[in-house]
């Protein structure tokens, strides 16, 4: 633990020093260490991927022109009080939920996040599985203990979503938003999706893991072709494309998640509904729904607070549902 929060802190003052040599014997001082151990840090701090001259006078520097995407560069960009600060990062794994479903069962505390840049076995709903190649995305996981009954977990699905569509925002994209349940779009096509489970009693949820698979710098052919024409990237759809810095993308959809699921606790699940809605491409079209009851076409009137959709069918008559498909496509 100690060790983590060294290592952050020196990158936090080579990072402030833009570029510029730090001595090593200020380093030693700001952090109360001696100088040999600031050198042993740096040493690390370089296997990890950071790029660090040292020269015997001047002292250390760090080159801005690469961070490695890892725990370390995540870490400098959160802004949040509990998500986050336990960060596991992995180069591959089979599924962040899976890893961090472990975790939970032996106590991890909440607001451990899992990430890896690439999953083997990335998982979506139903068995499906989700597309998670190295150096492409970011593959999340965050782990929650709310005092929630269970049938609450729907809004933080929500939550989940609201905060990835918060983290697309500045980022210039024309045509992005929300498709029922959590879909984010962009120009009718999938850039991220989402995996809510939980462990619950009764009436008590244990815990609940926030899968989130963003596709960041994907190019055409890295789609294989059952998804090229549903799925999308950042990349691809920025009007300059621009390979983006996955570092500051997960870390603030760290803190946008942080923010959502706050307000979410203190304001209510109206709240978060709310937030959706303004996000949302789903209300107020006509929709095909593909569920276990089988297939309707109707028109997306509404978004209850516990996250069912309100459908009017071609008949006229109101149907509430709680999970399902839908497809935006010409009907
Ligand atoms: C989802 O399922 O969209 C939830 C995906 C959650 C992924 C995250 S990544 C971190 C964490 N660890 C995991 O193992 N999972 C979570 P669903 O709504 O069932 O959609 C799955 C469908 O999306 C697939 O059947 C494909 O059609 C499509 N798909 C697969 N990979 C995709 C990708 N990279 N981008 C867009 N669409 C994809």
């Amino acid at each position: 633990m100690v060790d983590r929060d060294l290592s952050n802190e020196l990158l936090s003052i080579l990072q402030k020093a833009s570029g510029n040599y730090v001595s090593g014997e200020y380093l030693s001082q700001c952090l109360g260490i001696t100088r040999a151990a600031v050198w042993k840090r740096m040493a690390a701090l370089k296997k990890e991927g950071f790029v660090i001259e040292a020269t015997t006078r001047k002292g250390y520097r760090l080159s801005e022109i690469h961070q490695p995407y890892g725990r370390l560069s995540i870490q400098q960009g959160l802004a949040t009080r509990s998500l986050g600060r336990e960060l596991i990062f992995l180069e591959t794994v089979d599924s962040t939920n899976n890893y961090l479903k472990q975790l939970a069962s032996e106590g991890a505390p909440e607001g451990t996040v899992v990430i890896a840049d690439e999953q083997r076995a990335g998982r979506g709903r139903l068995g499906r599985s989700f597309l998670s190649s190295p150096g492409k995305g970011i593959w999340m996981s965050v782990l929650l203990r709310p005092e929630l009954h269970p049938s609450e977990v729907h809004s933080l699905t929500l939550a989940a979503s609201v905060a990835v569509a918060r983290v697309l925002e500045p980022l210039n994209i024309p045509g992005y938003g929300i498709k029922w349940p959590n879909d984010i779009i962009i120009g009718n096509k999938k850039v991220c999706g989402i995996l809510t489970e939980l462990s619950a009693e009764m009436d008590r949820v244990a815990w609940v893991i926030v899968g989130i698979g963003l596709n960041v710098n994907h190019r055409a052919d890295d789609f294989p072709d059952e998804l090229k024409e549903i799925a999308t990237s950042l990349y691809l759809s920025q009007e300059k494309q621009e390979i983006l810095e996955r570092n500051s993308l997960a870390a603030n959809m760290i803190n946008q998640l942080e923010e959502v699921y706050t307000g979410y606790l203190e304001k209510g699940s109206s709240w978060i509904v709310d937030q959706w809605k303004g996000y949302s491409l789903t209300l107020g079209k006509r929709v095909r729904l593909i569920s276990s009851m089988g297939e309707m076409v109707g028109y997306a009137e509404d978004l209850l607070p516990d996250g069912r959709l309100v459908l009017v069918g071609e008949d006229g008559l109101r149907h509430e549902v709680l999970s399902g498909e839908i497809s935006l496509r010409a009907l």
